[in-house]
């Protein structure tokens, strides 16, 4: 059988290679015969592609493969006679055609629910929450039900790709008890609405939001009594307001884990990441410890810049930092304190923040600056109803959701992004975040709906931060006019202050990627209970991120209410998969692109052959299993913190150095 293939692989090998086009099946095949036949085709892309990419040419374009195929189609009459011996068994083509209705009920279903959720966070009203419930239960039920049915189908001698979908059809997390049901997605709301719409009042009256004024107050002031502020106000205006009903929201999302066979939530969340035997802690433990290295040089050196700014009696050079010095909110990316603890001043300024304004950039202009880069690169550019359903700036007449996402609508290719966007080079970067999503969105759109997801959440998190690391290289800011006074190569104290700069956004956010499911894992589990929670929470902070509260806090308080991701419950180790696998990604895309220097030089940018790559990769969807996906893009089938570890390399050695008299860490 392989031989038929091989004759036509060597016509058109390396012309076919490319995603976007869909072979053609012929019709009247038995599922069996349709199946092998797929299984076939795969085996020849993925070969193909190989060749294509091993031998660096460029010819891939979706056209050729079509018009070949189209002539190989006689061929396939002969592979088709050979397959007539394989015949489906009635049962598998009465599954293959109850997950081909399922499939579009469910997409169908996903855009109604999409819809809802839409209209309330970007109009948060009472109203708009019922129907997000009304519409989470409606989904629910009718989950519960094809689950039902689902499992109804001996699988046992399907295809790979059938199971694969049952697979997902039969596991679930909610419980069959309407009521549950009901109360779980109401607290959900109702968290949601607390964060959003919370604000901390001045004695003069005047009321702060978190986004922009209090987060702005965190980035932009050197004050510390009014850091201490806004830091705590924050906490205190969310967190007690928040405490009973998370422990309630806990409890009943248990529930619905044990009534379907798990041992708690925490098992379903890590169930995204098809770990054998639920080892992904292990295998995220493993790859922090390999990082940690880094990342305690990296704060033995910002903690001794802090304790210069701020005084040895505010900071001290030993030990835990106060939490609300970084510039941020939760401490979790520090490259608003860059003014702080730039290595060396006097070399020419890489931040492009006031640069933007002055050139009177607006969140428009800022979003069609990132659409040119996906594009340059043989991505799609946005499609028009883009453009006129998307929230980019907040609006002044109602209360919305400000936390930015994407979101894809289910058809038509209608996906849209909510940013309150502000003028400077960070919300830039969320944008290149967001965009990320919406392009894997558009690049699997014509998979089945089972399968329009990433590899796992964690490859969905990393596409757009991929590209935004070659979007800030100073020769990338310079190339769109936003860097000036640099000439060509610069020298090893520009390198080592670019680097430094990266590294306060990507190296100083993975202990706090990798402690927040942490903590939520042990909530989950029962291990830390609700007259625990802020305890524990601030071990995890202490242990991980080498951080303190900046005054004392009890267990009256509930300071993880204050991040986004505790009160929506959007699980978070996926970010920390994402800040490792986006540097892997990206060695391989520069590689690719036949970029050479260092890696932290690098800039996709016009290049159609990492395009394709990423692409390819793309288009997979979640139809394979994440290592799967990996293979595709980087050639290995791991999460290796290899990459962001050579990336670091030249600044590593410069901080040892540094930091040759400090006392390293805080235990
Ligand atoms: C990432 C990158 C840079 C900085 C920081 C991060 C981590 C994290 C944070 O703490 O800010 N970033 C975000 O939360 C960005 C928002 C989002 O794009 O990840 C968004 C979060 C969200 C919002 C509402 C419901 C669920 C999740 N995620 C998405 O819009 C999304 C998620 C999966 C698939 C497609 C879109
Ligand atoms: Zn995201």
């Amino acid at each position: 059988m392989w031989n038929v293939w091989k004759i036509w692989l060597c016509f058109g090998a390396v012309l076919l290679s490319c995603s976007g086009y869909t072979w053609p099946l012929p019709d009247q095949l038995s599922a069996a015969q349709q199946r092998e036949l797929k299984e076939l085709q795969e085996d020849v892309e993925t070969e193909i592609s190989d060749i294509c990419c091993n031998n660096g040419l460029k010819r891939c374009c979706v056209e050729t493969k079509k018009s070949l195929a189209e002539r190989k189609i006689e061929e396939w009459k002969e592979l088709i006679d050979s397959l007539k011996e394989l015949k489906s068994t009635p049962d598998e083509e009465k599954a293959m055609k109850w997950l081909e209705e399922y499939n579009e009920e469910l997409r169908q279903r996903q855009a109604k629910s999409a819809e809802a959720n839409w209209a309330q966070s970007t109009n948060i009203t009472d109203e708009n929450a019922a129907k997000v419930v009304d519409v989470t239960m409606e989904l629910t039920k009718w989950s519960l039900k094809k689950m039902e049915e689902g499992k109804k189908f001996d699988t046992s001698g399907f295809s790979d790709d059938v199971k694969r979908q049952f697979g997902m059809i039969t596991k679930s997390g909610s419980s069959s008890d309407e009521e549950k049901t009901r109360k779980v997605a109401e607290i959900g709301t109702e968290l949601e609405k607390i964060y959003s719409t919370s604000t901390a009042c001045l004695p003069s009256g005047t009321c702060l939001k978190l986004d922009p004024d209090l987060e702005g107050i965190l980035a932009k002031s050197r004050d510390y009594d009014r850091l201490t502020w806004a830091w705590l106000s924050w906490r205190d205006a969310v967190g007690p307001p928040m405490k009973d009903k998370y422990a309630e929201w806990v409890a009943l999302m248990n529930e619905g884990a044990q009534e379907n066979g798990y041992a708690d939530k925490g098992v379903i969340w890590r169930g995204a990441y098809e770990m054998p035997n639920d080892t992904l802690e292990e295998m995220v433990d493993g790859v922090w410890e390999k990082v940690k290295p880094l990342y305690t040089q990296l704060h033995a050196y910002v903690r001794r810049k802090l304790s210069e700014t701020y005084g040895e009696d505010k900071v001290l050079t030993t030990g835990h930092i106060p939490a609300h010095l970084f510039g941020n909110m939760w401490a979790q990316q520090w490259n608003n304190i860059y003014d702080i603890v730039v290595p060396f001043p006097d070399q020419p300024a890489i931040d492009v923040s006031d640069t933007m304004v002055e050139q009177g950039y607006d969140p428009l202009r800022m979003f069609k600056t990132a659409e040119a880069f996906f594009v340059s690169i043989g991505l799609r550019p946005m499609p028009q109803v883009f453009w006129d359903k998307s929230m980019i700036v907040r609006p002044v007449d109602r209360e919305v959701v400000c936390h930015a996402s994407a979101e894809d609508f289910y058809h038509d290719s209608d996906v849209r992004i909510k940013m309150c966007t502000k003028v400077n080079q960070e919300d830039l970067q969320t944008i290149h975040h967001e965009m990320g999503h919406v392009e894997y969105y558009l690049t699997y759109e014509d998979q089945k709906t089972l399968y329009r997801g990433g590899a796992n959440p964690g490859f969905h998190e990393a596409v757009g931060d991929t590209i935004a690391l070659s979007v800030n290289t100073p020769g990338h800011l310079k190339k769109i006019g936003l860097l000036q006074n640099i000439e060509g190569n610069q020298g090893t104290e520009f390198q080592i202050n670019e680097l430094l700069k990266m590294a306060l956004s990507k190296v100083a956010f993975l202990p706090f990627g990798l402690l927040i499911d942490k903590w939520r894992w042990r909530v989950f589990s029962g291990d830390i209970t609700p007259d625990k929670f802020n305890t524990e929470w601030w071990n995890l902070r202490m242990k991980y991120q080498g951080i303190k509260p900046p005054v004392e806090r009890t267990d009256e308080d509930f300071d993880p209410g204050a991040k986004y991701h505790i009160p929506s419950g959007t699980p978070y180790i996926r970010y920390f998969f994402s800040f490792v696998a986006q540097f892997q990604f990206q060695q391989a895309l520069c590689e690719e692109a036949g970029h050479d220097g260092p890696l932290h030089t690098c800039d996709i940018y016009q290049s159609k052959k990492a395009g394709a790559k990423l692409k390819n990769m793309l288009s997979m969807g979640e139809s394979k299993p994440w290592p799967e996906a990996m293979k595709a893009i980087t050639g290995q089938d791991k999460l290796d913190p290899s990459a962001i570890l050579k990336y670091f390399e030249p600044l590593e050695k410069w901080l040892r150095e540094q930091n040759k008299n400090e006392e390293l860490g805080w235990e």
